[in-house]
């Protein structure tokens, strides 16, 4: 029912013209290619300049891929955070592909490496497919400050543009801003939010939503939560909680926790997820500020040493500021190839 799934098969021919690995997912309309490539390359901005600088001081002047060239190179992919264990691949696989004459190549270098890590995206897990009649129930968690409540905006839009009717509730009782902050959404994008007075029962909540989701004929329901990792037994009794009120109230409703993760954390948002994966089931993960940092390389260390599917990237403050992600188009646009 969701867009995701309903999306044909046909090859994205302009997007693969670098790549001659399995096509992905077309886009279902030409204007939202475009946008996505658009906000792809803001997401990647500062990540891939930088990326290409380093790239680009430790190849120019060399006339071999030595060892020392391609410690450089390493230190590169390192600096971007896509992890020491996967640079250290990606740089061997260098080695393997660069012929002789085409060491100084940084073209050439950069298509090697756009292909490995978009081999190492798709290898990652990709999110189960719900196909249900029911609405689907999305928790979202994370720490404070990463970007949930802004993320469930985004989420809103983004199913209601593909045509679902879609609710947030506002679980996130233990701030009275993030209330607020949540009701100012759906204003702005005209969409209901269930909330309760701050302090109140994050569960009781959900059961309003719920509730006013079978009312209203909703097919989605988009849950913020408070997130307070910190102390892990809360956490565990707030997600206990709701958990058993959708299992008492929409039992056949299926239930899908997205973690969403702040890039600007680099590699430390692995860890985090880490802990997270020990109190609740994630599905998936939402990347956020994307924007605002250089270590985007990040996600490929999320996909691969968490095992954990990348839904969406988030690549700005406001609403449509979010896209799907898309392994081989994010790979590419890590090492500038296309557009
Ligand atoms: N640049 C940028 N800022 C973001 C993004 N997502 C969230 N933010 C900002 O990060 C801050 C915290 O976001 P918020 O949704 O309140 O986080 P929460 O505490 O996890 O709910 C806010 O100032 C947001 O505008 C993003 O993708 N890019
Ligand atoms: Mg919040």
């Amino acid at each position: 029912m969701s867009n995701e799934e309903s999306t044909t098969e046909a090859p994205d021919t302009e997007a693969s013209d670098t790549f001659e690995l399995a096509p992905e997912r077309a886009f279902p309309f030409e204007q939202e290619k475009k946008g996505f490539w658009k906000k792809l390359k803001k997401g990647l901005l500062m990540t891939h300049t930088e990326l290409i600088d380093r790239m680009d001081a430790a190849v120019t002047g060399r006339a071999v891929l030595d060892d020392e060239t391609l410690e450089y190179l390493e230190e590169s992919l390192i600096a971007a955070d896509l992890g020491v264990e996967t640079s250290l691949e990606l740089v061997e696989k260098v080695k393997e592909g660069v012929r002789p004459g085409e060491t100084r190549d940084l073209f050439r270098i950069r298509e090697i490496l756009s292909d490995e890590v978009a081999i190492l995206l798709m290898d990652a897990p990709q999110r189960k497919a719900q196909a249900t009649e029911n609405p689907i129930v999305t928790l979202v968690v994370g720490v404070n400050g990463a970007g949930k409540t802004t993320t469930i905006a985004k989420l809103a839009r983004y199913y209601r543009d593909r045509g679902e009717k879609v609710i947030m509730a506002a679980g996130d009782t233990f701030r009275a801003a993030a209330i607020e902050q949540i009701s100012l959404w759906g204003e702005r994008l005209d969409l209901p939010v269930i909330r309760q007075k701050a302090g109140g029962d994050p569960a009781a909540v959900v059961f309003d939503a719920l509730k006013a989701g079978k009312a209203r004929k909703a097919t989605r329901i988009i849950v913020d939560t408070a997130g307070r990792l910190h102390t892990k037994e809360y956490l565990m009794r707030e997600l206990g909680k709701i958990g058993r009120v959708i299992e008492r109230e929409a039992a056949d409703w299926p239930v899908e926790t997205l973690l969403v993760l702040d890039a600007n954390t680099g590699h430390n948002a692995v860890n985090q997820a880490r802990e997270f994966s020990k109190v609740v089931s994630v599905d998936g993960v939402v990347l956020t500020k994307l924007d605002g940092t250089a270590k985007g390389g990040m996600a490929v260390a999320v996909a691969r040493e968490l095992r954990l599917p990348i839904v969406f990237l988030g690549v700005g403050e406001q609403a449509e500021d979010l896209i799907e992600f898309r392994p081989r188009e994010f790979a590419s646009a890590l090492f500038s190839l296309d557009g």
